[in-house]
């Protein structure tokens, strides 16, 4: 098959060399309103993605899957994580995609993660779900209860989930955007390890705690936007140290909490809350709610447990979930022609949603494969030739 003036071949691994804007609209702004996301790495990492081999999707997940088993992860948390990586590469979220990998190896060797966990599910019968994933990774505790949270909310209009002790890697917007499809509205939150200053001070006390929303449409991809409430994800700047390039104004300050562009320095130092005093405001409910609330690790406890920020943090994780229609019962109006009013006019101002780029990115993998640069193919197969012994060391 020939898409982008590219051969393809259904669903395996293909060696090419191809131009990466075809696939990541987002990194080249092959997409008018795609490059305009100021967290994102380019130019150089951009230059690294030339030489590549495209791989269909399953292909990916199932490469992924069997290194993490290779490394000793069971079959079910190691196909949640293969899923929840690659749905990040392939819809070109870069820090939360085949970037984790190895994090998630680092902290299996360190003996931080419970590669066998079987997470328990407490459904109860109120609305309050409980996953206890027995210090399990993340997403095979969501992908546990997601049936039941999605079933408790349709019977009650809203219900949560609780998740407790689990290693977490990853985005939030798959959970969102899960829920959305089935009908639901919702919110996801969870810590992550203090490396975050609040407005006005210098010392890490936050999280990068990612905060995520999600809506129905009718007709379209689901509305949801999904970002760490610092500045940018650390992710992103473990990026840009990867591509040796500068991280923009306002991200960070060093150890001695003067502003910093380095982000090794960054990473040393703190990075900052988006919006001033009101980012610190959410991420201080974060840590409230999907913390202390949970009576699990808040921000300063998981990176202490963790012996640093090198290493995914584990702590807890909160959903809700709420059906639009139980809400809006009675009232006569239908809220998804309503939400469909403010969304259509948003976009029209805006010239794009959140998401948007992600599920342009989404598009263009489903139909040619995700591109990975040889630097992610070599990683891969020296993970899948040598196992845990080839992980290299964090940092
Ligand atoms: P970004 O700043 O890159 O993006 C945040 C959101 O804003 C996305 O939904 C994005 O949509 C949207 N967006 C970006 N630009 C525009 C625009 N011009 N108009 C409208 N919407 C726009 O994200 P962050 O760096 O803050 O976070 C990246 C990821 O890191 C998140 O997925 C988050 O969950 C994850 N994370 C996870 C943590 C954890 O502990 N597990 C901790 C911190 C972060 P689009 O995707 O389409 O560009
Ligand atoms: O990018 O800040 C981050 C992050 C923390 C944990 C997982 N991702």
């Amino acid at each position: 098959m020939e898409r982008n003036g590219l051969s393809i071949s259904g669903g395996g691994w293909e060696v090419g060399v191809r131009d990466r804007s075809a696939v990541h609209p987002g990194r080249t702004c092959s997409l008018e309103a795609t490059c305009d996301t100021p967290s994102t790495v380019h130019a150089a990492w951009e230059m690294s993605m030339v030489d590549s081999v495209r791989v269909g999707i399953e292909a990916l997940e199932a490469r992924v899957q069997g290194i993490l088993e290779i490394c000793g992860v069971a079959p079910m948390p190691a196909g949640a994580v293969a899923r929840v990586i690659v749905a990040g590469e392939r819809d070109g979220c870069a820090s939360h995609g085949l970037h984790r990998l190895e994090q998630c190896l680092q902290v299996l060797k360190a003996g931080q993660v419970e590669p066998e966990a079987e997470p328990r599910l407490a459904a109860g019968e109120g609305p309050i779900l409980r996953v206890d994933a027995g210090g399990g990774f993340a997403p095979a505790a969501w992908e546990l209860a997601r049936p039941a949270l999605i079933a408790r909310t349709r019977e009650l209009g809203l219900a949560a989930l609780a998740i407790t002790d689990c290693l977490h890697f990853a985005a939030l917007w798959p959970e969102v955007e899960d829920l959305a499809r089935a009908g639901l509205a919702s919110i996801s939150m969870c810590p992550s390890y203090a490396t975050v200053a609040p407005f006005g001070g210098t010392e890490p006390l936050l999280g990068t705690n990612p905060f995520a929303f999600g809506w129905p449409r009718p007709d379209a991809d689901p509305y949801v936007f999904d970002f760490a409430t610092s500045v940018a994800a650390r992710g992103e700047v473990e990026l840009h140290r990867k591509a040796g390039t500068e991280l923009p104004e306002g991200w960070a300050v060093d150890r001695a909490g003067a502003p910093t562009r380095d982000p090794q320095a960054a990473l040393d130092g703190a990075l900052l809350t988006f919006g001033a005093h009101k980012g610190t405001a959410i991420s201080a409910m974060i840590e409230l709610l999907a913390g202390a609330m949970l009576g699990d690790r808040m921000s300063v406890e998981a990176r202490d447990f963790a012996g640093g920020a090198a290493l995914p943090p584990r702590h807890g994780a909160l959903i809700l979930a709420f059906d639009p229609g139980t809400f809006a019962a009675g009232s006569g109006r239908d809220p998804g022609q309503e939400g469909e009013r403010l969304i259509e006019a948003l976009g029209g101002q805006t010239g794009r949603l959140p998401s948007q780029r992600r599920y342009a990115a989404r598009t263009i993998s489903k139909a040619d494969g995700i591109g990975l640069s040889a630097d992610q193919m070599a990683t891969l197969d020296r993970l899948s030739e040598g196992g845990l012994d080839a992980v290299r060391a964090p940092g």
